[in-house]
């Protein structure tokens, strides 16, 4: 039915789009395109839903070859984000020592939703990334520091049950001593894997720096085994990934393993994140990079979910593409196909189909993120996990969360407030401006 609305609407706008060229001159320069325009009239007052066969600017051009639809709102890629604080974890009354950040991505097993997340559970809070030669077998430097992965359960996505640990921290030298961080879930042919950053040195001692290794289990309740080798290699020297693969995000597309990382060029998340695509025939590899990485050049903790006949990614932070949902309709090659606020830190999605997918993604509608500094004090630093809820879904409509006019409290504009040396800097510049009148 639906094939057939859309085949029916194709031989209607391209019989309409025909006998408009035959109409009209050819757009070929500007005098011309002004004559067009003018006997034409105005551009209409009810928004076109395909492209009007006149002169265009570039900008309402790019609203019909760019994005699904002219107006976000019926766009099954854009969406705003809701959030929800989580029932079920404890955090030390925040005092540091709790830490639960960096969720996979969450799937149903057993009749249950299931996540894994890093766990940092330490004597000391961190002392900093900056301060990461202070850091201790006891005292961690990052958050992420000295981290091990454990996993929960719930019954309806907002209240959580911890189990315990799923992957502890090996003996040294072995990949992932010193922290096994930010984990991501694979189900292949009836068995389990969890792909992590595996860490050799205290974040912050000479930067993130780590490879990915995996463990694998033959239930999602473990018990699990370790690889206890990399398993997604750093890049060659001079290379974009040569010092870290970073937020492993397996899918099975087409019956292969397609897995997502990101890296940060100059080994600065500031600076800019991109991120890659190594593929592989089985879990435990060899995984190849792609030719074309970086396949993605922005997004920091970033999210990927089977959607109609490619994959869809939701781009956050560090790059000029942040903030946007971004679309591939080969898994490799991604255009922004819309652009929001709020968007999920480190979100980990529920897919129900991400590791079934055959060109038939039904996209997403909820999933865990986290909130870091959820003290607001860095003494105390330490993040907690939330849940958030969106709508990407093509079984969804829900109209409340396609609102392109999300409206913030105050305090969420004055929490970004000036420094003292921005302020200082105004006031030299307004004494300058000022006097030269
Ligand atoms: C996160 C992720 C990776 C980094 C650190 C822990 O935001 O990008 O996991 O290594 O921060």
């Amino acid at each position: 039915m639906r094939l057939l609305k859309s085949i029916s609407t194709v031989i209607i706008s391209v019989a309409l789009f025909s006998c408009a060229k035959q109409e009209s001159t050819p757009k070929k320069n500007g005098t011309q395109q002004k004559e067009n325009t003018e006997q034409l009239g105005g551009f209409p007052w009810d928004i076109p839903q395909s492209m009007p066969d006149r002169p265009l600017s570039k900008a309402m051009e790019r609203l019909y070859t760019d994005y699904k639809t002219p107006r976000p709102e019926d766009n099954e890629l854009f969406t705003s984000f809701a959030y929800t604080q989580l029932k079920g974890f404890d955090y030390n009354g925040g005092d540091g020592t709790i830490s639960r950040r960096d969720p996979s991505k969450v799937i149903i097993e057993k009749g249950k939703y299931y996540v894994w997340y890093t766990k940092r559970h330490t004597k000391y809070p961190p002392v900093g990334y900056g301060n990461a030669h202070l850091s201790t077998d006891e005292i961690p430097s990052a958050d992420w520091d000295l981290g091990e992965i454990w996993y929960a359960t719930s019954e309806d996505g907002f209240t959580w049950e911890e189990q315990g640990v799923a992957v502890s921290r090996p003996a040294k030298p072995i990949v992932g001593w010193r922290s096994v961080a930010t984990p991501d879930i694979l189900k292949f042919k009836g068995k389990y894997y969890l792909y992590y950053q595996g860490f050799m040195e205290a974040s912050g001692k000479k930067g993130d720096h780590c490879p990915v290794t995996v463990s694998y289990a033959d239930s999602p309740d473990g018990p699990w085994k370790s690889l206890n080798k990399i398993v997604v290699e750093n890049g060659a020297p001079g290379t974009w990934d040569q010092f870290s693969i970073h937020d492993p995000y397996p899918l099975v597309y087409k019956g292969k393993i397609y897995l997502y990382y990101k890296a940060a060029f100059g080994d600065r998340p500031d600076y800019l994140c991109v991120n890659g695509l190594a593929i592989a025939d089985s879990p435990l590899g060899p995984f190849k990079k792609h030719p074309l990485n970086p396949v993605l050049n922005s997004g920091h903790e970033t999210a990927y979910f089977p959607f109609e006949e490619g994959i869809a990614t939701i781009a956050i932070r560090n790059g000029n593409e942040a903030n946007t949902i971004q679309y591939a309709p080969d898994g490799v090659n991604f255009s922004i196909a819309s652009v929001t606020a709020l968007l999920p830190i480190a979100a980990g999605p529920c897919v129900p189909d991400a590791f079934d997918s055959n060109g038939n993604g039904r996209g997403i509608t909820w999933g865990l993120s986290h909130f870091d500094n959820a003290a607001d004090n860095w003494s105390k630093d330490h993040t907690i996990l939330a849940r958030f809820d969106c709508d990407l879904s093509l079984d969804v409509k829900d109209l409340k969360l396609k609102q392109t006019q999300t409206k913030f409290k105050k305090e969420v504009f004055f929490s970004k407030s000036l420094s003292k040396n921005q302020i200082e800097r105004i006031h030299t510049n307004n004494a300058k401006i000022l006097s030269s009148k």
